[in-house]
């Protein structure tokens, strides 16, 4: 019995949780609504030189074209069939990506809808992105093909059809989320067809899959879904590797589902980081950037090993999806690089980074009237290619926070200190932190509204060492701050708080 408990444990579901990133990297960078031929070329120019370990993708699959607003980011999150072509190219386009992304060993992790297809306001037609034929009145989606049978619409026992209330658990799982229509995940039928999507996928060569609206999902279902997925493709991966899973599921307390029903199968979105560090770097509600001296678990967070962290996400920079007015985004880049700096500094989670496109921000009693906005495009719904400026920064309206000096330099540290603990910790009990990662590598922050100017116990072996921040590492020399840790381990640190990027990190790899 133990020993089933044990292989059930181990054997089964941890394998779920496992990214398979190789050469000993770390991370992975959401490139939100990125064409495939883009993503290609960038695996190939800059993902694998810099050390990110892989790729969160939009949806692939077919999806429904609206006209009003028109062609918002979202439509992709309403599927009209499981054909391969998007608003990020075809099926062709798509496979040559993840071919090409994974010959220089980046991975690609799917953003995977299978809890609804498009939404009920989204009529009858041709409208879909590769042309199918649907419709939402009449529930049919013969391309899949399913039809009024393969939905929720009998389960659900709100009058409206709708999610009414989240301390309801039926409801959340058999009712429709704003109005997408809930597939009966409990059908053999439907089981297969999902799964047939996922493993075209896996056979393709992806190393996983980000899970949509898992709340919305029964466990029960998901496991019987998982389980029924090929192993990833040996081309790439060892034999008997299984698909990293990761699920979304919106937990900050107070409602019907937990997210503990959801480690179990693979990792889980933990929201809680991104808003509380968000209040932690705002030093909104008392917090400070000392108190995160037990950041993770002892803040209520996941079990590290079931986590996935991150800032910001392509719901919350934009003021939806869990999270609230903390979360900090591109939008105000000082304190957002020392947020992403702090995570990717911190062993909490498997970490993701967001790379986002910029869109005309109106924000108007609280609310972004233009989160709808679609990527940068043509005027006539087509993506513009991600253009790279002189400085390796992003044209054409792409943000590229992945390609901003100090997140790119902090991925690498995350790299070099990747398996370390958190060691001698500093703080002045107010927001100036600072702490190493056994003997890898250091960082320190500087939040407060003074400068910083002391010696501290690094760990780290005696050198000169490039600060990653202002700077990096260039052949034989520093391009920013300089810092010399003594054969004591000490060294001498100054931060004004007036300075672009208030924090400096050290590593044995910038070290000259
Ligand atoms: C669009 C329109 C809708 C329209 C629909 C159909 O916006 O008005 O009805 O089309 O025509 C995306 C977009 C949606 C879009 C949809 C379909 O975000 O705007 O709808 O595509 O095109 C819930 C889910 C979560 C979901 C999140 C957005 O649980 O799974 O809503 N995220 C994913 C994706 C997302 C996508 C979908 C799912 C659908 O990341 O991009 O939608 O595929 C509470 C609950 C959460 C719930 C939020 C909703 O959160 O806990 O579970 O998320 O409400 O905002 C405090 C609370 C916190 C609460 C939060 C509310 O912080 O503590 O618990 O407030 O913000």
């Amino acid at each position: 019995m133990k020993l089933f408990i044990l292989i059930t444990l181990f054997g089964f579901s941890l394998t779920q949780h496992n990214p398979h990133f190789k050469h000993g990297r770390t991370t992975i960078v959401h490139l939100f609504e990125w064409r495939w031929s883009d993503i290609a070329a960038e695996c190939e120019r800059f993902l694998a030189p810099k050390g990110f370990g892989g790729v969160q993708i939009s949806p692939p699959a077919e999806h429904i074209v609206l006209d009003n607003p028109w062609r918002p980011w979202y439509q992709r999150y309403q599927q009209t069939s499981y054909k391969l072509c998007s608003r990020s190219g075809t099926e062709e386009q798509l496979r040559d990506m993840i071919t090409r992304c994974n010959n220089v060993g980046v991975n690609i992790y799917v953003d995977t809808i299978i809890n609804h297809m498009a939404a009920t306001g989204g009529g009858e037609g041709s409208h879909s992105s590769c042309g199918s034929w649907f419709s939402t009145i009449t529930r049919d989606f013969p391309s899949v093909p399913y039809s009024a049978w393969d939905f929720n619409g009998h389960k659900c026992k709100t009058g409206s059809g709708e999610i009414e209330n989240y301390g309801d658990a039926y409801q959340v799982r058999d009712c429709n989320l704003v109005g997408l229509l809930d597939l009966a995940l409990e059908k053999e039928y439907v089981r297969g067809k999902v799964s047939e999507y996922m493993n075209n996928l896996a056979d393709m060569g992806v190393a996983g899959f980000r899970m949509d609206a898992c709340k919305h999902m029964w466990p029960g279902d998901l496991e019987n879904i998982y389980g029924r997925l090929h192993n990833l493709n040996t081309k790439w991966f060892p034999a008997n590797s299984r698909p990293f899973i990761y699920q979304e599921v919106i937990d900050l307390g107070g409602e019907a589902i937990s997210y503990k029903e959801y480690t179990p199968l693979g990792r889980v979105t933990e929201f809680k980081f991104g808003a509380k560090l968000g209040y932690v770097f705002r030093k909104w509600n008392g917090e400070k950037l000392s108190y995160t001296k037990n950041w993770g678990e002892g803040w209520g967070f996941m079990y590290s090993g079931e986590a996935v962290v991150f800032v910001d996400n392509h719901d919350n920079q934009r003021g939806d999806g869990a999270g609230g007015p903390s979360i900090l985004t591109f939008w105000e880049s000082r304190l957002y690089k020392m947020a992403t700096g702090f995570m990717l500094a911190h062993p909490y989670g498997q970490a993701r980074v967001m790379s986002s496109y910029t869109w005309d921000r109106k924000i108007v009693n609280g609310h972004d009237q233009n989160y709808w906005q679609g990527p940068p495009n043509f005027g006539d719904g087509t993506t513009k290619p991600v253009i790279i400026n002189q400085d390796q920064t992003c044209g054409n309206g792409w943000i590229c926070e992945h390609r901003w000096r100090q997140i790119t330099n902090m991925v690498q540290f995350r790299n070099v200190v990747n398996g370390q603990p958190v060691s001698n910790w500093w703080d002045n009990q107010s927001n100036q932190v600072a702490f190493g990662r056994g003997n890898r590598g250091f960082i320190v922050f500087n939040n407060d509204d003074w400068s910083l100017d002391l010696t501290l116990y690094t760990g780290l072996p005696a050198g000169t060492y490039c600060d990653v921040i202002s700077g990096q590492k260039e052949g034989s020399s520093c391009t920013g701050k300089q810092i010399f840790v003594g054969v004591d381990s000490r060294a001498h640190f100054q931060i004004s708080n007036t300075e672009e990027d208030p924090f400096i990190a050290i590593h044995v790899d910038a070290k000259l």
